[in-house]
């Protein structure tokens, strides 16, 4: 599965800048509001020291690292839910995204006009907030329209579906996100296909002053605000000019600046966490390559991911965990050793398990 992060806020939060810097691509960024007028869309390569690694060692033909893909929308704004701004109809296209990174502002610069007059982070997510939930009754509302009509026959499903439906657009009305509506798996269900935004999970990224970082007092009060989620504190605009420089330059200007995380790892790292995504490794002279799975997948369904006939013919897995595989120099000295494993369909693949599948045809 490819990783799909939805990059949403406030027109100037810095969303596009943030996109250039994560993705080398070049969106337009501007200090008017709605720079952005499309979304932009762009995939990216997962960094990992590993694939390096087992690349020397194997000296294969290729090497192919996962890839994440990023979404970057035009600002919304208070009323977006409305047809203020060009806000809503692009929310949509977030709908597909798997994760949602939301910037705030935090950084001050009076060349770059804040839409509400003033640097306020707490403001701003609340904001947000509002207008995703009326973006998500907006599309509740649509689909109860339907479901009455076809509840009408009796039909106990649609029965069922309407009445979740009215409980969460009771719940929206009152300003509440799905994803802090406590709904049962059952309810859930109802609403899979909805892809609604605040079921979503959801981290923050701060857009700090250039020279700040983690314990920025906008970053920390935005935390306490954030109800346990994430919150990243980056300079989009340092990070978007380290992405233009040569990488070697950019590490060292990064070691100066005591940036310690790419804002890409942070950024991945969180996406992955929050989905509770996983990495597991195939290495061999045709192809070293990095797949991802869910957590707690077991070997057939990683198999699955590679091609649905290893899953179909599965026989075993040989798995040798990536350090061992690394100090062993091969799977031979790994297998004389005994840190490579045989193990079967129950086996709960783990995040760097460099894996072999056997499979019939
Ligand atoms: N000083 C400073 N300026 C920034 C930073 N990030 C972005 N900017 C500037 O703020 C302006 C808006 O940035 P964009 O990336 O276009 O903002 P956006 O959120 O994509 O805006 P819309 O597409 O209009 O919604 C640009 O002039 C950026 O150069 C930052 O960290 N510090
Ligand atoms: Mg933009």
């Amino acid at each position: 599965m490819t990783l799909s992060v939805g990059i949403m806020g406030l027109p100037n939060s810095g969303k596009s800048t943030l996109f250039n810097a994560i993705t080398h691509a070049h969106a337009p960024t501007g200090t008017h509001a709605f720079s952005t007028t499309d979304r932009n869309i762009a995939s990216v390569n997962v960094p990992d020291a590993r694939l390096d690694k087992l690349a020397e060692m194997f000296d294969p033909k290729k090497v192919t690292p996962t890839t994440v893909e990023f979404v970057d929308i035009p600002g919304v704004v208070r009323g977006s839910s409305e047809g203020a701004g060009l806000g809503n109809k692009f929310l949509g296209y977030l709908r597909q995204s798997d994760v949602l990174a939301e910037v705030v502002r935090c950084f001050d610069d009076d060349n770059v006009p804040h839409p509400d007059g003033s640097i306020d982070p707490i403001r701003d997510m609340e904001t947000v907030r509002l207008e995703l939930v009326l973006a998500d009754l907006a599309v509740v509302q649509r689909r109860m329209e339907r479901t009455r009509s076809a509840a009408k026959s009796g039909d106990k499903k649609y029965v069922a579906e309407l009445q979740v439906l009215e409980e969460v657009a009771a719940r929206f009305n009152e300003g509440v996100p799905v994803r802090d509506m406590g709904l049962t798996n059952e309810q859930q269900e109802h609403l899979s296909e909805l892809d609604l935004l605040t079921s979503k999970p959801v981290f923050y990224v701060a857009n700090v002053n250039e020279g700040s970082g983690p314990d920025d007092p906008r970053a920390l009060a935005l935390r306490d605000a954030a109800g346990g989620a994430e919150v990243i504190a980056v300079s989009a605009k340092i990070e978007a000019e380290l992405s233009e420089m040569d990488p070697e330059d950019a590490k060292v200007f990064a070691e100066e600046l005591g940036i310690k995380e790419s804002t890409l790892d942070q950024v991945i790292r969180t996406g992955y966490r929050l989905l509770d995504l996983i990495t597991f490794l195939t290495a061999g002279e045709p192809e070293v390559r990095a797949w991802t799975v869910r957590k707690g997948a077991k070997a057939p369904e990683a198999a699955g991911k590679i091609h649905s006939d290893i899953e179909r013919g599965f026989i075993r897995a040989e798995v040798t965990p990536y350090p061992e595989l690394v100090a062993s120099g091969s799977f031979a000295t790994a297998r004389t050793k005994g840190v490579l494993r045989l193990e079967g369909r129950e086996y709960v693949v783990q995040d760097g398990d460099v894996i072999y599948f056997r499979f019939s045809v």
